[in-house]
């Protein structure tokens, strides 16, 4: 593309070429493949009658993306499970790899995670769409699943031991410090909303400004209390983005009668998510009454912070010791698979330096070196996390 950018977005025909050269690449590792219902792909090495020790993450990408978000952590788990295989080690616990499904969001976000944890119905998987109106339905169908299948991806939580995910940062600390490995402690929770704000579309010559009901003027107001909300209702850590507006009818002459726009807000604090839940609600109806408006707004998704486990954590450090290189715990503002197995199994996530913070963005980038000192992190603590017999 001529941005430079990736787009693998969920159940696309790049989605599905990937998933092929995955697949590909897990059975040359030796490992014994299995694809859930809601098309995760695992990938299995060692004694099953026991719990699994899960390494994940996602290869679904956001439009116009870098190369290494999610990505990094199924090739680098890969890695790891491959090395372990070709060395022979016992293992106390086997190791399984897992690469979820639409973890950006096409349909909602973290959709493959949250089947294996069993937190989606019928009615979710019938009722997402993209925000192009495109269904989960006919897009896992165009790949050849059936999306409703997803239901029967719901893991028995005692099958999971724990879960481990090697993730970018995404941001900018790690980077800045020159520190090669982050210890997560906590992922941020978020809220994500459709919000419609609808007026009356008028000719834009002829409506005098006091007599109109100009949606995009009421989204305009919003975007600019936005930061008056978070200082009011957040901590210095709350985040909110409007990331895609639509306008309609979308012509130079005629007054805006109704806007499309997403609002994703983030906050490592559940009670601060929800106090400002309720203040953007009230910013917004304070709007729509002054300015003749209407709005109405889809929950698209709602996921809870988690803290990521302590022995894991510790498991971590030593590991990054072991290679010999700094670390440094700090929290996720990016969302990830780990918070929704988080609901099943203790959770750890190990964080590698992204170049000057960027992300969802052809400008991604980690240094090898960085990755491969990750990767090594990674191993380190998997033998750990698995009683491996060394
Ligand atoms: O939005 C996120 O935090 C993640 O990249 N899906
Ligand atoms: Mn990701
Ligand atoms: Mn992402």
């Amino acid at each position: 593309s001529q941005d430079h950018g990736i787009y693998r977005q969920a159940f696309t025909e790049n989605d599905l070429q990937a998933r092929g050269w995955r697949s590909q690449k897990m059975e040359e590792a030796g490992l014994h493949i299995e694809v859930d219902g809601a098309a995760n792909s695992h990938g299995y090495l060692g004694d099953r009658s026991k719990p699994s020790v899960v390494v994940g993450s996602h290869i679904d990408s956001v439009p116009a993306a870098g190369p290494l978000d999610g990505t990094l952590g199924v090739l680098t788990g890969l890695e790891c499970l491959q090395r372990i295989k070709e060395e022979g080690l016992e293992l106390g616990y086997p190791l399984e790899l897992v690469s979820f499904s639409d973890e950006e969001g096409r349909f909602g976000g973290l959709l493959g995670s949250q089947s294996f944890v069993g937190d989606i119905n019928p009615q979710r998987i019938y009722n997402s769409r993209d925000l192009n109106g495109v269904s989960l339905v006919d897009a896992m169908k165009a790949c050849g699943y059936d999306a409703i299948q997803a239901l029967d991806a719901r893991r028995n939580p005692r099958s999971v031991k724990s879960y481990l995910e090697l993730h970018i940062e995404q941001g900018p600390v790690l980077d800045s410090l020159d520190v090669p490995i982050g210890v997560v402690s906590h992922i941020t929770g978020l809220f994500k909303w459709s919000i419609r704000l609808i007026g009356r579309p008028d000719h834009a010559g002829t409506t005098p400004m006091p007599m109109r009901a100009d949606a995009l003027a009421g989204l305009a107001e919003f975007s600019m209390e936005i930061p008056r909300v978070l200082e009011e209702n957040g901590t210095e850590r709350s985040v909110a983005t409007i990331g895609k507006v639509d306008l309609f009818p979308g012509t130079a002459n005629t007054v805006p009668g109704k806007v499309e726009f997403s609002l994703d807000c983030r906050d490592t604090d559940s009670k601060i998510l929800q106090d400002l839940m309720d203040a953007f609600r009230k910013a917004l109806s304070a709007i729509a009454r002054r300015r003749d408006l209407m709005f109405e707004f889809d929950v698209l998704s709602e996921v809870d912070p988690v803290a990521c486990d302590d022995s894991i954590q510790a498991i971590i450090r030593k590991a990054s010791e072991s290679v010999g290189c700094n670390h440094h715990s700090m929290p996720s503002g990016a969302a990830h698979d780990a918070q929704i197995v988080a609901r099943i199994a203790p959770v750890g996530m190990i964080f590698v330096p992204s170049k000057a913070g960027r992300s969802h963005s052809s400008a991604e980038w980690t240094d090898w070196e960085d990755i491969e000192t990750g990767a090594n992190v990674a191993l380190q603590s998997l033998l750990q996390m698995a009683e491996a017999r060394i």
